[in-house]
């Protein structure tokens, strides 16, 4: 079967980031998807009826960095798409928080997956 795309470089792993820790196993999360350079989990804070994280397993910092790797980019957005369709409607907000002052607080690159109803305008 085709490689799953972004598969071919090397998973970057810091010990110190809560992320890298679920994507160990390490710390328990409810996961919705996995596969070969992603896992989608769901939020500790649910935003909407559905909200998932969508995580390169690689530790990239944000999209900024994400966005050098446009297959594992594209990937995300992919699996963004497959899993609103999974559990809701289909239709989906989809939010790279980047940097502090835009309200990243873990900065392990994550997609927010928001959906299941509709969605106030400026509503994160
Ligand atoms: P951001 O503000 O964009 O960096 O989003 C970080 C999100 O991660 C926030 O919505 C809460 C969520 N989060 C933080 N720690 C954990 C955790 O340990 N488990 C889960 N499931 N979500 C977490």
């Amino acid at each position: 079967s085709a490689p799953t795309p972004g598969s071919a470089a090397a998973i970057r792993v810091d010990p110190e980031c809560v992320f890298c820790r679920i994507i160990a196993g390490e710390i328990p999360s409810e996961r919705v998807h996995e596969d070969e350079t992603v896992i989608a989990f769901k939020d500790l804070s649910p935003k909407a009826p559905v909200h998932v994280l969508v995580v390169p397993r690689t530790h990239l910092r944000d999209v900024r960095e994400l966005a050098d790797e446009p297959s594992l980019l594209a990937h995300v957005a992919s699996v963004a798409g497959d899993l609103a369709a999974e559990l809701a409607d289909g239709d989906f907000r989809l939010v790279f928080n980047t940097g502090a002052q835009a309200g990243q607080t873990v900065f392990h690159v994550h997609a927010h997956v928001l959906a299941g109803g509709e969605l106030a305008e400026g509503e994160m």
